[in-house]
C-alpha cells in the first residue's frame, strides 16, 4: 500500500525543537508536548532527524550506538511513549538512518582501527598509502581530503564527510547483516519507515580509483550511485523493507531523474522516493558555498524536469528547506514581503505531484540566523568551510559567505512564543535564538487567521480534500518566465491552476483559461484582481 502518496511530512530537528527540562537542548519529551500543535497543522508523518547516541561531531549524523537514544534527548522509554502518542494522533514516524558511516566512537570503529586483524577492521575502508601519498584523490563533502591517517595500522581510512565519520564497507556481508538488524530493531518498535542519509554513497567502485575532473562531481559512478547500489538496496528490500508496511525516502547526492527511477520506479521500489537537490542550485553554483543571484528559472526548471520524469512511474518528494539548507524565505522569497512570499513559496512547492515536506519553522516563516561571530556557529561543515574560505578571503568576506550559507541558519531554536528564548527553553539554548522571535513565533501564528501557519493549514486541508493534488498530472506554462510560476494539475475531470508571482512588482499575464469558469480555492491576499500583486499566489479549481 503506497500510503506515502498521501503523507504530509514534518521534519523535526530534535536538538532545536522543544526543550522540556531546561538544559538548553531540545528533547523527546519536548516533542511529545508539541504533538497537538503538529496535529492541528494537519501533518500525518514526522521525519525525526537523528536522536541516537552520538558524540555530536555532526549533530547526530555520526552515530555511536544505533539502538539507543542520546541521553540528552531522553531514553528508549521516552521514545516508545512519543511513538505511541504520535500513532494515537494518526501521525506516522520515519527515523533518520545514517548507514553510510558511523561515528569514530562507535565500538566497531574503536576496535577496527586498533589492528588489521580486528574482526571489525573490514567493517570500514582502510587503505595503505600509495607511494607515500593518500590512497586516492577523493574529497570530503565537508572540504579537504576524504582520507585520515590511522597510526596503529599505518593506514588511511575513508570519510566522505567529517574525519570523525568513517565510511562503512558495504562490500562486507557481515556489515550488511549488522545494518539489517538495526533496521529491524526500529521497525519492530513500530517505526513507519526511514529517511536514508546519503544512501546513494554506499557503494564504492572496486579499487577505489581516483576521480578525474571536478572534485565530488566526478565521483558519479565511483562513490556516487556506485556499481553495487542496486544490489545492496535489493538486499535490504528483500530481507527487511518488504516485510513491513513502511516507506523510505533516500537522500541522494547529485542524483538525476533517470538514476532516481532506477531506485523508485514502481515495480523496482528499492526506495519509495528520493530527495534530489537540483533546485537547491537556484541561487548557487552546485554548492550553497558558491552563491549567485537567485533566478526563478533555475528553481522551476529542475522541479518541472523531475515532475515530468516521475509523474506516472515514480514518486517525487517536494521540499524547499531542511536542516542542511538556509531558510527558503531568505533564498527564494523576500523579507520585505515576508508573509506573502512565504505563503507563495508554500503554494508553489506544495501543489506539485509528490510527498510534501515541511521543515520545522518553515510553517511560521522562520528566517536565517544572522550571527556576527564564528563562535556563535556550531556546525562542523560551517567551521570547515570558514577555514577554507579564509585561504581566499578576508574574515569579513568569509563571514558573509557563512551568514548566507551556514546550516545553522535553519537550526536555530524553534520560535514558539514571545517568552524568554522564544519559549524553546528556560535554559541557555545550545544555539542562539534568532532575535526576530518577538514577531515570528508559533503563538502569534496560531492567533492570527492570516498567518503563514494558517495558510499551510488551509493548503494541507486542500490536499486532503481534492484528489487532484495527489494524483493529478503536471503541466507547466510560461516555463521561461523569471517572474511567473504557473502550472496545472489534471485528474478525473478536475483541473487545478497554480499561479505564483515570484516578483516584488505587479504582474500582468494571460491566464490561458477563463478564470471566471474556475473557483478560487486559495489566495495569499484578500484582494483578487486580473493581475498579480507582489508575491501573490492563487489556486483555482475547475472542470475540464
Ligand atoms: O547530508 C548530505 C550532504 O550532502 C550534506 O552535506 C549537504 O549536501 C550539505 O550539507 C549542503 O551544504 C546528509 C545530512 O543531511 C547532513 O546533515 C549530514 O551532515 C551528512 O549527510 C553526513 O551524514
Ligand atoms: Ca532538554
Amino acid at each position: 500500500m503506497r500510503w506515502y502518496k498521501e503523507s504530509i511530512v514534518y521534519q523535526i530537528y530534535p536538538r532545536s525543537f522543544k526543550d522540556s527540562n531546561n538544559d538548553g537542548i531540545g528533547d523527546i519529551r519536548g516533542i511529545i508536548q508539541k504533538l497537538d500543535y503538529l496535529k492541528d497543522l494537519g501533518v500525518n508523518t514526522i521525519w525525526l532527524s537523528p536522536i541516537y547516541d552520538s558524540p555530536l561531531d555532526d549533530m547526530g549524523y555520526d552515530i555511536r550506538n544505533y539502538c539507543d537514544i542520546l541521553p540528552e534527548y531522553g531514553t528508549l522509554e521516552d521514545f516508545k511513549e512519543m511513538l505511541g502518542e504520535m500513532h494515537k494522533r494518526g501521525i506516522k514516524l520515519i527515523m533518520d538512518l545514517v548507514i553510510n558511516h558511523t561515528s569514530d566512537e562507535h565500538p566497531w570503529f574503536l576496535e577496527a582501527r586498533k589492528s588489521v586483524n580486528s574482526p571489525y577492521h573490514d567493517y570500514y575502508i582502510f587503505k595503505k598509502a600509495k607511494e607515500g601519498k593518500k590512497p586516492n584523490n577523493w574529497k570530503s563533502f565537508f572540504g579537504g581530503s576524504a582520507w585520515e591517517y590511522n597510526e596503529a595500522t599505518d593506514e588511511y581510512f575513508l570519510h566522505l564527510f567529517s574525519k570523525r565519520q568513517p565510511d562503512l564497507n558495504w562490500e562486507n556481508p557481515e556489515l550488511r547483516e549488522e545494518v539489517k538488524k538495526i533496521l529491524k530493531f526500529w521497525l519492530d518498535l513500530g517505526v513507519d519507515g526511514f529517511r536514508c542519509d546519503v544512501i546513494n554513497l554506499l557503494s564504492k567502485k572496486e579499487g577505489l580509483p581516483s576521480t578525474k575532473g571536478l572534485p565530488i562531481i566526478s565521483g558519479k559512478g565511483i562513490y556516487i550511485d556506485g556499481p553495487k547500489m542496486h544490489e545492496y538496496l535489493q538486499e535490504l528490500k528483500k530481507d527487511v523493507f518488504s516485510k513491513y508496511d513502511m516507506f523510505t525516502v533516500g537522500e541522494c547526492v547529485l542524483i538525476d531523474p533517470k538514476t532516481a527511477l532506477g531506485y523508485v520506479e514502481e515495480g523496482i521500489d528499492e526506495l519509495s522516493m528520493v530527495f534530489h537537490f537540483e533546485h537547491m542550485n537556484a541561487d548557487c553554483f552546485l554548492t550553497k558555498w558558491l552563491p549567485r543571484k537567485f533566478k526563478l528559472r533555475r528553481l522551476k526548471k529542475p522541479l518541472s524536469k523531475w515532475q515530468y520524469a516521475l509523474v506516472d512511474k515514480g514518486w517525487n518528494s517536494l521540499f524547499l528547506e531542511n536542516h542542511d539548507q538556509p531558510r527558503s524565505v531568505n533564498r527564494f522569497g523576500n523579507l520585505n514581503f515576508h508573509l506573502e512570499s512565504a505563503k507563495m513559496l508554500a503554494t508553489y512547492i506544495f501543489s506539485q505531484k509528490g510527498t510534501p515536506y515541511i521543515y520545522q519553522g518553515q510553517e511560521i516563516g522562520m528566517t536565517n540566523a544572522h550571527y556576527t561571530r564564528m563562535d556563535q556557529y556550531q556546525d562542523v561543515e560551517t567551521h570547515n568551510m570558514y577555514k577554507i574560505l579564509r585561504r581566499f578571503f578576508s574574515h569579513k568576506k568569509a563571514m558573509k559567505y557563512v551568514q548566507k550559507s551556514s546550516r545553522d541558519n535553519s537550526r536555530t531554536p524553534m520560535q514558539w512564543n514571545r517568552n524568554k528564548n522564544a519559549g524553546f527553553s528556560e535554559g541557555k539554548p545550545w544555539l542562539e535564538v534568532n532575535p526576530n522571535y518577538l514577531g515570528i513565533n508559533a503563538e502569534e501564528n496560531l492567533k492570527n487567521e492570516d498567518s503563514i501557519f494558517n495558510y499551510y493549514k488551509k493548503l494541507i486541508r486542500l490536499r486532503k480534500k481534492y484528489p487532484v493534488f495527489v494524483h493529478g498530472d503536471y503541466r507547466e506554462h510560461y516555463a521561461r518566465s523569471n517572474k511567473l510560476a504557473y502550472y496545472e494539475r489534471n485528474y478525473k475531470g478536475k483541473k487545478l491552476l497554480i499561479i505564483c508571482n515570484f516578483s516584488s512588482k505587479k504582474l500582468y499575464f494571460n491566464a490561458i483559461y477563463d478564470l471566471n469558469k474556475f473557483k478560487l480555492l486559495l489566495n495569499n491576499y484578500q484582494e483578487d484582481f486580473d493581475y498579480l500583486l507582489p508575491y501573490q499566489a492563487k489556486i483555482y479549481l475547475g472542470d475540464y
